[in-house]
């Protein structure tokens, strides 16, 4: 199924007037504070975010598995939802596939295909938390920090073989989210674990291309309860030290343990050059999972308040590769990727407000109440019109959500593909 211009743009109409009143009153308002509202647009339209072929079916947890009716089954159908959601909101123009739920069976098919939609595929993913079929190793004992050399070899040579997948795809970096760690004390040695993953990265960074580069994900736990091998940012920076210049910490906004101040993570990592990638979700216990914004939306203002800092004053620090990481259990993917697309974009549009000059002044001055009053007011400023601006701009609908309905998407999916089509991989 796809979903042409004017579908979309025969929905705006109706509500297009009162857009444009919205949006009126509120570039008003910001012009009056001296706010570019023209580059905020053109910034929010440049943002695009990668969307993971795991999250367009219904996610699971360790106790079962409720089906979404019309989920993709094979990969050419999560790239028809990802075209879907970019017609949509014009902010998911990448796609990041997971090896090996995602190897293409005709590569120049998925590359024309992508193309017609208009999305690049960002990082691959590899896989060494499950054993695959036909595997001659297990990787029940870990992988990449297994004590067994066969199966540490094992494990570099799949994620060696992702690599050159992306190659064939276009992609330009790698992610490596590992599982290893261990369940009870004294199971691992942490030194040999930890030595084993640093030589382990070393071999696939050896073979990464020139213009690629290695994201390093960290976790504190899970799915190992005692201790998790690369269990934190410090951790993953120093792999990536040692690794060299192409080689990045991944931040995933779940994974970490409650409180922790993620933002000043990002800041510190940019400072040194070493944020490379970054995964949205939301969480209140954990590795939730939850829709982006829909639990600490402000902790993810201050958060994009440090990347869009960085982004304006960092030059040491590449690119950021965007994605989002999370997969559900009860909602429709397709929906819930559309409320983290737009959470994404309100915390950056909120960020971009932040005037930067004056919060350095009143933090120069320690005038700690105009600090917070800064971050504050932009924080409390209602940007959707400004999100709606740049999606008309660029082809999208000013509401996706309400499109997405009134077209009865879902109902053609499943009219398409069946009522009890799985997505391949969970
Ligand atoms: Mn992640």
């Amino acid at each position: 199924m796809k979903l042409s211009e004017s579908n979309i743009s025969e929905i705006n109409k109706k509500s297009n007037k009162e857009h444009q009143n919205q949006f009126e009153f509120l570039a008003n308002t910001l012009d009056k504070k001296s706010i570019k509202v023209e580059q905020i647009i053109k910034s929010l339209a440049e943002f695009q975010v990668a969307i993971p072929s795991w999250a367009l079916g219904a996610g699971g947890t360790r106790f079962g598995r409720f089906s979404y009716y019309g989920e993709p089954s094979n990969l050419t159908q999560k790239l028809d939802d990802v075209g879907l959601l970019h017609s949509l909101t014009q902010t998911a123009g990448a796609v990041s596939l997971h090896i090996p739920w995602d190897i293409p069976e005709d590569y120049s098919a998925i590359k024309e295909q992508a193309k017609s939609l208009n999305l690049k595929f960002d990082a691959v993913n590899s896989n060494t938390f499950q054993d695959q079929k036909g595997a001659k190793e297990s990787y029940k004992y870990g992988s990449l920090s297994n004590a067994s050399q066969v199966v540490r070899e094992q494990a570099i040579a799949h994620n060696q073989e992702v690599i050159k997948i992306g190659e064939q795809l276009g992609s330009k970096s790698l992610t490596v989210w590992l599982a290893d760690g261990s369940n009870f004390p004294g199971q691992n040695n942490f030194q040999t674990a930890l030595s084993n993953t640093e030589d382990s990265l070393k071999a696939i960074y050896n073979t990464l291309p020139d213009d690629w580069k290695l994201f390093i994900e960290y976790k504190p736990y899970e799915p190992n309860f005692y201790s998790t091998v690369i269990q934190d940012w410090g951790t993953s920076f120093m792999l990536a030290n040692a690794c060299g210049d192409k080689a990045y910490t991944l931040v995933d906004l779940g994974h970490h343990l409650p409180n922790t101040n993620i933002e000043q993570i990002v800041s510190t990592l940019m400072l040194k050059g070493k944020l490379g990638g970054f995964h949205f979700n939301d969480s209140k216990y954990g590795d939730d999972d939850v829709t982006v914004g829909s639990v600490k939306p402000y902790a993810l203002f201050l958060i994009f308040n440090e990347l869009v800092y960085g982004m304006q004053n960092n030059p040491q620090n590449p690119d950021l590769s965007w994605m989002i990481d999370a997969s559900h259990n009860i909602k429709d993917p397709l929906e819930d990727l559309m409320q983290s697309l737009e959470a994404i974009q309100e915390a950056y549009a909120k960020a971009l407000l932040v005037n930067q000059t004056e919060l350095r002044v009143a933090q120069q001055e320690h005038d700690v109440v105009k600090c917070q009053e800064i971050l504050q007011n932009a924080y409390r400023t209602d940007v959707r019109p400004l999100l709606a601006q740049a999606r008309l701009q660029s082809g999208g609908a000013l509401n996706p959500l309400g499109v997405y309905r009134e077209l009865k998407i879902r109902e053609a999916l499943i009219q398409e593909r069946g009522k009890h089509s799985i997505a391949s991989g969970l």
